[in-house]
């Protein structure tokens, strides 16, 4: 039997949060006078709190004190949260539970390997906590992607070699994690954007099985 590792990000991959990070960093840049576009959000996908908040900080030409710095990162995470508390497994994006069954049923191993702190209350209320073997986070790693730290956690702690683990990402930070630590790196969202991963889907609607039982078998490989 062959046993591969399938690493899921979260936001973006496994839920739409990406959009509720959207909302709440504008909501705080704007408190202090900062816009910045959807094409710029894209640069905060898969990254830190603490790299996002000195993104936009870099884009509005601010600095800022170390506690004023640690108060906003607190307003900006009071603000995700009160979107978080609202969810449910409805948020689920299409055909994710359907690819962690698919995978389970395969004897596959399952990481989730995510930038957030907030991981794990969100895979709790979505109902989706069980299903992950190992879960790495905002609160296990020292550096964010694309520092490939969390990826190859994550393939430790599933006892796998990084070159048979297999990520499934949304953000440009993600994707180059996932190449970095040599393992095929699968983006889910548009070709425009993720054009470095090895392959694109717009979401796990498009993802056949057979292409997964081609990874699983190693007919389908990293480009
Ligand atoms: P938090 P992922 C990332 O999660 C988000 O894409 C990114 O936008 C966010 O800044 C980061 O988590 C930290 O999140 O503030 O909740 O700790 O896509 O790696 O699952
Ligand atoms: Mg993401």
């Amino acid at each position: 039997m062959h046993k591969k590792g399938f690493i899921f990000d979260l936001d973006g991959v496994i839920v739409d949060t990406a959009k509720y990070h959207f909302l709440a960093w504008k909501k705080l840049a704007r408190s202090i006078g900062v816009d910045f576009t959807e094409v710029q959000n894209e640069q905060l996908k898969g990254v830190s709190r603490v790299r996002s908040l000195e993104k936009i900080l870099e884009w509005g030409n601010k600095t800022l004190s170390e506690d004023e710095f640690t108060k906003l990162m607190g307003m900006k995470n009071q603000d995700y949260l009160s979107y978080i508390d609202k969810m449910d497994d409805s948020e689920i994006l299409p055909d994710v539970s359907q690819t962690l069954d698919y995978l389970i049923n395969q004897e596959q191993a399952i990481a989730l390997g995510s930038a957030s702190k907030n991981a794990t209350p969100i895979l709790k209320k979505v109902n989706l906590f069980a299903k992950f073997e190992a879960i790495v986070d905002g609160n296990d790693v020292s550096k964010a992607k694309p520092d490939p730290e969390v990826f190859l956690i994550g393939a430790k702690l599933l006892g796998m070699n990084p070159e048979d683990c297999t990520v499934f990402e949304d953000s440009v930070a993600g994707i180059q994690a996932a190449n970095t630590a040599n393992m095929i790196s699968i983006g889910i969202g548009e070709q425009s954007v993720l054009h470095e991963a090895d392959y694109v889907f717009n979401d796990f609607t498009e993802m056949s099985s057979e292409f997964l039982e081609g990874i699983i078998s190693g007919t389908i490989n990293k480009k």
